[in-house]
This record gives C-alpha cells, structure tokens and sequence, in this order.
C-alpha cells in the first residue's frame, strides 16, 4: 500500500460525562473530531450518555470499532466546598470498553490535557492526545490504518514505547484556523435542546491574557485564531434549523479583540439568523453601548463576566487585565440594555483579605439587576502561574498526586468555613448569589419542568426560582477535602 493512501477506520467516539450542573453540557470537541475524521473518510459514531439509552458495551458489540476515542471533558468540578471528581468514571467506561473490545483507546479532552500523564498512567489507554484533537488524530488513524507517518511526528500525541516508558510529543498550537468544521447530529442537538442545555459553538480558539489560576491558553494556546463571520453564521443557522433555542458561545473569551466580535454579529445579521446566545466577556469601557447593541440585535441575550473579583488590588493580584471601573461601565451597560449578565466570582485567591471580600459584596449589591456565582478558594493547575505559588512550599511536591485530590489556594487565614458561611448569610438577603450546584429543590424544578417539555434557558429558571423567593442556596461544605491553605 503507497504510504498516501489508508484503509478508513470505524471509530466510535465516547462522551461519559454524566455530571449535569449547571445542565447537561453538549460534547462539541467530540462533534469537532467526528467532523475531521469524517474528512478523512473514516465511518465514525458517538456514543453519549445523553439521553439514557443503548449501554456503551451493546453499541461496541453493535458498531465493532476499529479504535474508540473518549473525550474526558472534566476531571473534576472545581468546587472547593463540595468536591467531586470525574477519574473513576474514567476508570469505569475503559473497563466497560475493554471487556467487549480490543480496538485500541484514544484518550482526549479538556480536563484530560490538564494532566495527561498522570491520566495516560491511570487509565492505561493506548494512546492520548493533547490538546486540540482534529490534526492529531487524524494523523494517528493515517498511521494505525497503514498509511505511513511516523508516531513520533504527531505533535500533542503520547503513546507507549513498549518498554514501559511512555513517549509525549511535544504539542504546538496551530498558527491560524478554528480546527475545520464540527459535524453536528440533528438528533444530538435536539436532545440537549429538550435538556434545556444551551448548545455549544466556537468563534476562536486560544487567550493571549495571563490570569493567574487559568488553564484555557495552556488547552488551547496563547494565540487568538478566529474564525470568519460567515462561518460562524452558517454554524448558527445550522443549529436554529435544526430546533436549537439557545447558544452558548465556548470561547474563553468572546471579546478577545472587538473587531472579530462585529464581524461575527455583522454576518450573523447580514444572514438573518435568529436564534439567542450567550458568552463569556471580558469586562471592559470597551465594550461600548453601540457594540452591546449591535450583539443584541445578532442574538445575545445573556453575558457571563469572568471578574473574579470587585477590589483592584485582588484583580491585580489574580493577574487580571481590567479594574473595577471597566466592571461597572460593562455591568451598567448591560443593564441599561436589558441583558441578563452574571458575574463570576472567586473569593479567596491571592491577595485576598476578608475586608476585599467585603468590598466586593458591597459593590456587588450596588450592581444593577446582576446575578453572581461564587467559588471559594482557587483550583490550583499544573503549568500555571498560580502552581508555582501554591507548590512552592510543599515539601515533597512529588508526592503530592493533585489530580485526585485537588489543591485549591486559599489566601491565609482565610477558610472555607468561613467564606461559605458568610456567603450564607449573604444569601439570606441576596438572592441573586449562587455558591456551587444549586440546591436539590431546584434542580428538582428544573428536571420537572424539562419532563413537561419545556426546556428553556436555565436562567428563565434561576429568574423563576427568584421570584419564587427560594435564592439559589447552593451546597454546604461537605467531604474530607479542605482546600489547602498555602502561604
Ligand atoms: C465553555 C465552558 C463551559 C460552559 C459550557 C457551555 C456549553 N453549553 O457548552 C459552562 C459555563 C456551562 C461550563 C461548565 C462547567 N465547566 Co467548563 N469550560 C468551558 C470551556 C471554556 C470551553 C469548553 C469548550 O466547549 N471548548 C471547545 C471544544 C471544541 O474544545 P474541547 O472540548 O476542549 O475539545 C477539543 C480538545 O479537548 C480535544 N478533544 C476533546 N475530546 C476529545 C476526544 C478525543 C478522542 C480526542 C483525540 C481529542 C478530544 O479536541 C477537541 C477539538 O480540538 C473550558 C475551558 C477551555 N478553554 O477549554 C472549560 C472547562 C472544560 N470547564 C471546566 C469545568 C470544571 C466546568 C464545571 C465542572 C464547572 C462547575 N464547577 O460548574 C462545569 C461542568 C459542566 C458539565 N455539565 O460538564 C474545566 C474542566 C477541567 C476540570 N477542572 O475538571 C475547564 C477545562 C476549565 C478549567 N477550569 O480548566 N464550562
Ligand atoms: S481567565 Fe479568561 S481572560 Fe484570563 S487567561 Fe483565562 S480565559 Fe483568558
């Protein structure tokens, strides 16, 4: 066989990501790789774990696959106060596949490119890949199906050397390009629609900004890459023909430059596409009333601000690019538009003082008509700035395995105790903050209203639950795990 040329693969495509707060989360990254490899050729299907149906091992019986990929989206949720993790459910859908399969794993994800050794060792898969997955695995499918290469080209793919050890291709980001296009299922969309979840679509890959605690540049890279505003669009109108209600727009940031936000919201107008969306904004004097109008009028009809904080010498201290002022003006704005905005907050990170925390819950009930979701304490990730602060002083760093027992920092003396209580409190009054996963009444509200077939934006629920005077009293304190306090 000519090295060019390869036989197609079947591939099945895992998503086992059960966990659902703040709702069921669409797998996009898988839609992006069964896009790419459909490219190539391949005969591809993705096996997910929404809405409940045939069990992973009948559809490996029923597919046969060649190779099966698995997204590990998340690896836990980031919750100081009530922690989760998501490994053994790893653990279980690789033993679940090896019992009725000897097609070789493919490990990918978000979560999983945050630690990957660590995962490739516990999961013991034949292969990972880091990172952004379309060109990678494509050329790792060109080789396992006897088209040539060389595994130790595929940037971002570890596999085993046969020795024991394992190899790790150093990753690269690619220079420009959103990574091809996603191909969506109708009938995927349709159920995470009837989820009531807002469904998934990209503009850009990649922040330049360096907050301290973040991983997103370390997942995608530091370089923005942009998609054109056609394409976006033409994904948008793709999505409201097939019944999708609501958008979420996945970007890290969607407002990474304010040239590339017009040229999305221009030719979303320009192809009369009408369907609503959400995004994650910077907030900035640059997001002038003019430009929020021009995104309302193309869709958006919420803004989740990554502030982290409402005190300037925290946000200096978490390595933010913006002031308090710029949150101000943006929630403002926001306001006098009639968009629904949340803020997210973290208490307790570097720099921060129960008198900051106390400036920020003042000037956040100052805020006009906000919604506020906090965390408590600071996911501690390897590779970012904040790593460095929090291991400095563990004396035997090596030993210490994060990954299944997750390092939050917490700023002494503050605790989770205290902040949670605090928060409580706060809640008494305010029923706009939301601390963790909401409470079981109100998920029970919102599954009920999902069986009667109304599956509408969750924050028609959390406005619902507002006015039913509940609050959103997220969980207690719960489990072994504290956060550990790091100087
Ligand atoms: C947008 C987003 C959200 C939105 C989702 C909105 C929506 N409707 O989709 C919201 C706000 C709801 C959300 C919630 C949560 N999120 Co979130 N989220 C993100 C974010 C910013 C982007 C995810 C995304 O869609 N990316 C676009 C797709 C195309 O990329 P991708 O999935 O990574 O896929 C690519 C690669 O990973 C790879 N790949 C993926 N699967 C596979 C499979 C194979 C076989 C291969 C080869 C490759 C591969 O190739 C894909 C294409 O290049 C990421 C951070 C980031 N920048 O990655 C965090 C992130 C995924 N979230 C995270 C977390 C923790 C959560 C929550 C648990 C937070 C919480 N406490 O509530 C929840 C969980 C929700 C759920 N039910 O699962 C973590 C996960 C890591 C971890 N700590 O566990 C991340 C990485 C952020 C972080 N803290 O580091 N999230
Ligand atoms: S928190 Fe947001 S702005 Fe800061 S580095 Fe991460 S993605 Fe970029």
């Amino acid at each position: 066989m000519n090295v060019d040329s390869f036989l197609p693969a079947r591939v099945l495509l895992v998503n086992f990501n059960t966990y659902d707060q703040p709702y069921p989360v669409y797998p996009l990254g898988l839609a992006y790789i069964e896009g790419a490899l459909r490219e190539d050729g391949h005969v591809t299907e993705i096996w997910d774990v929404v809405p409940p149906g045939e069990s992973l091992e009948a559809a490996v019986l029923r597919f046969r696959p060649d190779c099966i990929g698995i997204s590990m989206r998340n690896i836990d949720n980031a919750q100081s106060h009530n922690p989760r993790s998501f490994t053994a459910d790893l653990l279980a859908c690789v033993a679940q596949l090896r019992a009725v399969s000897a097609a070789p794993l493919i490990l990918g994800g978000s979560g999983f490119s945050i630690f990957p050794e660590r995962i490739f060792d516990l999961s013991g898969v034949e292969f990972g890949i880091v990172g952004e997955g379309e060109a990678a695995i494509r050329s790792l499918l060109r080789w396992l199906r006897g088209g040539g290469g060389d595994l130790g080209g595929i940037a971002g793919l570890m596999f085993r050397n046969g020795q024991g050890g394992t190899v790790v291709v150093p990753r690269v980001t690619a220079a420009s390009g959103g990574g091809g296009v996603p191909h969506h299922d109708p009938a995927r969309l349709a159920a995470y629609t009837r989820e009531g979840s807002p469904l998934g679509l990209q503009t850009q890959r990649g922040c330049p900004l360096r907050c301290c605690y973040c991983t997103y540049p370390l997942i995608e890279g530091r370089r923005s890459r942009y998609r054109s505003g056609e394409e976006v669009a033409a994904e948008l109108g793709e999505m409201a023909a097939s019944g999708v209600r609501q958008v979420f727009f996945v970007d890290s940031v969607f407002n990474t430059n304010n040239e590339h936000v017009s040229e999305v919201c221009e030719a979303v107008l320009r192809a009369g596409v009408k369907l609503n969306w959400e995004c994650f904004l910077r907030p900035r004097k640059g997001i002038t009333r003019e430009l929020l109008q021009l995104m309302q009028r193309a869709g958006l009809n919420h803004i989740e601000f990554g502030s982290d904080s409402f005190s300037d010498p925290v946000l200096r201290s978490y390595g933010k690019s913006f002031d308090f002022e710029d949150i101000r003006v943006s929630s403002e704005s926001a306001s006098a538009l009639n968009i629904r905005y949340t803020h997210f907050i973290i208490f307790g990170g570097p720099g921060e003082t129960e008198l900051t925390m106390e400036q920020t819950l003042a000037r956040a009930a100052a805020l006009p008509k906000a919604l506020y979701f906090a965390t408590i304490g600071m996911r501690v990730y390897p590779g970012t700035p904040l790593w460095q602060l929090a291991t400095r002083h563990e004396a035997d760093d090596a030993a210490a395995d994060h990954l299944l027992e997750p390092l939050f920092y917490l700023e002494p003396p503050l605790t989770v105790t205290g902040i949670h209580t605090r928060l409580k409190q706060l809640q008494q009054t305010a029923s706009n903050w939301a601390v963790g996963d909401p409470p079981p009444a109100f998920i029970e509200t919102m599954a009920k209203l999902r069986r009667r077939g109304k599956g509408a934006n969750m924050w028609e629920y959390v406005e619902l639950m507002q006015r039913l005077g509940s609050g959103l009293q997220g969980t207690s304190p719960t489990g072994p795990t504290q956060p550990s306090a790091t100087p």
